[in-house]
């Protein structure tokens, strides 16, 4: 087992690494800005180190200062969390090159999951269903370019090769648009990435954005914990998430989960991971893979009673997977509500002390937060600072608990969501299930 692990992350993430560390008897060390010093895992770590200033660039993305706080506390694995440095794979060599476990996948699949061209190659090779397009990238041959796009039918989408999670995709109404969209497309990834590798895709007009939970260890084993549906989403931040997906035949949901599987076998994948699909007419089209935990981790740990942390911890530590696909059994439902520090109106963030605190409890309530009364959450770093989860034996009664828990959330002296929260779970067509990726924003439109 690991002996001592850094826990290169802030807020919430990082609580919930400690709570796994302490409960496989894994020493930790907290690594922190400045103005992070009265983190609530800065306080219940074994030791804690302050590696620079309070802009990321300083402290969180301080590549030799994490490395060096590993070095000076005999700490022999680092934690990446999500955001920051998580899929940076030239962190994971770093890491790696100076002895020290990387607790996620090997440098080589980070890189090759980064760059979506070669994502999207080594999926479709793999059997993952993939979206119609130019399967590579776009070339100097215009004609071949237009032919494609004509068989494939508009719209379109150009996306950077580079990019990902919505940043550096352009969609394409006609013929006319298309051959102007590619260079400009071009011209802002190189600028943005240095890259100006772009790929066409089908656009994909009323999605709802799935994606699927894997585990891998070091020995050739995956399994899945099924999907989670992510559509209720504003400018490409998750707001609320649900697993099991809703309203999809058992099926087509086992197939992709299966063809998942298949993959992390193929590219040799390691940790936990995420394949994110759209669906649509009840087929997927697989767009990403994330390489690291994600926020919304805990949903699936509901519904499966596997604690995904843990499980990254004891594959990196070297064990083979203690559990087959077999044992794993999906029961009930779950919700999670991102509670972020912004104005419910217009979503600027607002920074500032919380006063009072009050979390909600009570059977099938999970909060995952790192927040405590007269907590002064800080401006330099993003917003999120609870996720409230709620669990039932079916998708109503979660969203019953999950209506009972904002209720009782008490977050006072800053602004923060929650109003919107409490609206979203009680509109109507949410709570039918199934609402796609558009629908949040067309809401707030009205
Ligand atoms: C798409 C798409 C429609 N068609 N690709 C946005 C984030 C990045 N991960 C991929 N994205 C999209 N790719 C095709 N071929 C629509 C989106 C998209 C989206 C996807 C998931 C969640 C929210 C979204 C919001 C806008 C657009």
């Amino acid at each position: 087992m690991l002996e001592k692990v850094v826990i290169a992350n802030r807020g919430e993430i990082a609580l919930r690494i400690l709570r796994a560390c302490k409960e496989l008897a894994i020493k930790t060390v907290a690594v922190h800005s400045v103005a992070d010093r009265d983190l609530m895992h800065v306080r219940l770590a074994d030791e804690s180190v302050c590696i620079g200033s309070n802009p990321s660039s300083q402290s969180y993305l301080n590549i030799p200062a994490i490395i060096s706080a590993c070095e000076i506390t005999d700490a022999v694995g680092i934690h990446p969390g999500y955001g920051f440095l998580a899929e940076n794979a030239d962190f994971a060599e770093q890491v790696e090159n100076s002895g020290f476990t990387f607790i996620g996948p090997t440098p080589d699949v980070i890189r090759l999951m980064g760059d979506k061209v070669s994502a999207i190659e080594s999926m479709r090779k793999a059997g993952v269903p993939t979206v119609p397009g130019s399967d590579g990238p776009i070339t100097d041959d215009n004609d071949r370019t237009l032919q494609i796009a004509r068989d494939i039918g508009y719209p379109v989408i150009i996306k950077a090769s580079a990019g990902g999670g919505g940043r550096g995709m352009r969609v394409v109404n006609s013929e006319a648009a298309l051959l102007n969209t590619i260079y400009v497309t071009q011209s802002e990834a190189k600028a943005a990435f240095g890259n100006d590798t772009v790929y066409l895709e089908k656009f994909l007009q009323n999605p709802r954005h799935v994606e699927i939970q894997v585990l891998s260890d070091t020995y050739g084993n995956a399994i899945h914990l099924g999907d989670r549906d992510c559509s209720m989403q504003r400018r490409h931040q998750k707001v609320l998430e649900e697993a099991p997906a809703p309203h999809i035949p058992e099926d087509i949901r086992r197939e992709v989960a299966e063809s998942c599987v298949n993959a992390c076998k193929e590219i040799g994948y390691r940790g936990a991971g995420t394949f994110e699909f759209l669906y649509e007419d009840n087929r997927f089209y697989f767009i990403e893979m994330n390489t690291r935990v994600q926020v919304e981790h805990p949903v699936t740990e509901m519904i499966t009673g596997v604690d995904i942390l843990k499980e990254q911890l004891l594959i990196a530590s070297g064990q083979p997977l203690s559990l087959s696909q077999e044992d794993i059994i999906f029961r009930g439902h779950a919700f999670e509500c991102r509670i972020n520090a912004e104005d419910p109106k217009n979503f600027m963030p607002c920074p500032g002390t919380v006063n009072h605190f009050h979390p909600p409890g009570g059977f099938g309530v999970r909060v995952d937060s790192h927040l405590y009364s007269g907590y002064k959450v800080p401006p330099y770093y993003d917003s999120l600072i609870a996720k409230i989860i709620t669990y039932g034996r079916d998708r109503d009664s979660a969203l019953t608990r999950m209506r009972n828990a904002l209720d009782e959330l008490v977050v006072e002296g800053i602004k923060t969501n929650v109003p919107l929260q409490r609206d979203l779970v009680r509109d109507g067509e949410f709570r039918k299930g199934g609402t796609n990726i558009h629908y949040l924003e067309n809401k707030l439109e009205l």
